[in-house]
């Protein structure tokens, strides 16, 4: 699915990955590549300059966490911007509670795929252990109602419904009264598609909503039409609000990236993906996974799992920090996550309102030389000295100096460069309590 713009993306990954360099031309060429591959796919002018801007600023802002070189920081970032435009958050389809009947209706454009729609839904519920019965309500097209009975043989779903020309609004009344006595626990409800969205179909759709009270409505919608989905979305949302969004024929059209983007641009969610005619060919949708995919997660895996692990390494720090809770062995517990990611102060350039402080360098550099010396230190520490170095005295440190093979002016410098971060730590968390701001690093 997709084939064009997965293969646009590979190729823009591709080359990026074989580079010797990467410079600002090698940046900008990377983000051109991106913009034309998104923009062949029909994704709106408007969101392809949100995201290539976002991308150029991050690339040349956000450095990437130790380990990590800077193409493969430029792959990491390009899939957490297709992930923005996607939609961010998974949608989690509706279930019907304990003894609820859960009440879903499909509504759509002529063709856009309700009817396939409605039967790949059932067999969906199915798989998770839920009775599915079908309604056919559209009593316009000639043989709506085979067609759907046709498809539901194959997943042995039962069908209600009307034949043509009977009234779609009494059609509905008369099969959930019928679908009452079943024991069911959803109910799917396919309606005959609007030509357009005319305003005396779009009446009759609000009148089947009205009587058949649905817990949830999704909007069918073709990904053949592109970015033009973004219209259709708020025209149908006006007349019934949608819950979610079903896009179908992602297999065949170049346009699928418009679709999706402009669907989720809407702030209504994808819930479903549908890529082919078969039964198998329709999925719940993540953007994450559809992301991963897009871009060939095979080979991308570890990177993405290696940066990710190190973006919560670095806000699990910047919280213990800026809550003012620092003890001497979080320091050293610390130092060595920070020399795995970098210097510290690396880490300071990262927080949020430009704070300005700056830890000394020497304590820093000292600090990552002597990591392993004064891990040795803290071991020959009492709870209570490591908690409270401030009780050290000269007899103690004789003691832990032996105890650690180490000289008693290592212990010393250990004491005054973790003071130093706790001095910041407190000046961080003041600055955090004034502002109330966001710390979010990483999200
Ligand atoms: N390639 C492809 N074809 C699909 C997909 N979903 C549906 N179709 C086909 O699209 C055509 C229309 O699908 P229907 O499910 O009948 O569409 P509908 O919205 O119910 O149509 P009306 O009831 O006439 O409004 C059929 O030929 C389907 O097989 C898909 O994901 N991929
Ligand atoms: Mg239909």
């Amino acid at each position: 699915m997709l084939n064009e713009l997965k293969d646009g993306l590979r190729s823009t990954i591709n080359k990026m990955l074989k580079r010797s360099i990467v410079d600002e031309r090698a940046i900008k060429e990377f983000v051109h590549d991106v913009q034309r591959t998104f923009l062949r796919s029909d994704v709106s002018v408007k969101l392809v300059l949100e995201l290539s801007r976002r991308l150029e600023r991050e690339l040349k802002e956000r450095k990437p966490p130790a380990g990590i070189s800077l193409k493969e920081h430029a792959i990491y970032l390009l899939y957490e911007e297709i992930i923005k435009i996607l939609g961010k958050e998974e949608a989690n389809p509706p279930r019907p509670g304990r003894g609820q009947k859960l009440k879903i209706l499909l509504i759509g454009l002529q063709g856009s795929g309700k009817t396939t729609a409605a039967a790949k839904l059932a067999s969906y519920y199915k798989r998770l252990g839920y009775r599915s019965i079908l309604i056919a309500a559209d009593t316009y097209r000639p043989g709506a109602y085979d067609q759907l009975r046709q498809l539901a043989e194959g997943i042995d779903i039962p069908v209600l419904g009307g034949r043509r020309g009977e009234d779609a609004v009494k059609v509905v009344e008369r099969s959930l009264e019928d679908s009452g006595a079943r024991g069911v626990d959803v109910v799917i409800i396919d309606t005959a598609g609007r030509h357009k969205e005319e305003h005396a179909l779009m009446e009759e759709m609000k009148e089947i909503a009205a009587v058949s009270r649905p817990d949830f409505v999704f909007l069918v919608l073709d990904a053949t039409m592109g970015q033009q989905a973004e219209r259709q979305v708020r025209a149908f949302h006006e007349a019934t609000p949608i819950g979610g969004i079903i896009v179908t024929k992602l297999d065949s059209t170049a346009k699928g990236g418009g679709a999706l983007t402009a669907a989720a641009a809407t702030g209504a969610k994808i819930y479903f993906a549908s890529y082919g005619e078969k039964r198998e060919e329709f999925e719940a949708f993540s953007p994450q996974r559809f992301a991963s995919r897009l871009l060939g997660l095979g080979d991308l895996k570890t990177l993405i799992e290696n940066i990710e692990r190190a973006r919560i390494e670095e806000s699990e720090l910047t919280k213990r920090i800026t809550r003012g809770r620092f003890t001497l062995e979080d320091f050293i517990n610390q130092l060595e996550g920070i020399r795995k990611m970098g210097p510290l102060s690396r880490l300071l350039e990262l927080l949020p309102g430009g704070l300005g402080l700056k830890i000394p360098e020497e304590a820093l550099d000292s600090a990552e030389e002597k990591l392993t010396k004064w891990k040795a230190i803290l071991q020959s520490m009492t709870d209570e000295e490591r908690v409270d170095p401030d009780v050290l005295n000269s007899s103690r440190v004789k003691r832990i100096a032996k105890g650690a093979g180490a000289d008693e002016r290592e212990i010393r410098d250990m004491v005054k460069a973790y003071r130093q971060a706790r001095k910041l730590a407190r000046t961080l968390q003041k600055s955090r309590l004034r502002k109330t701001g966001a710390i979010g690093i990483g999200s």
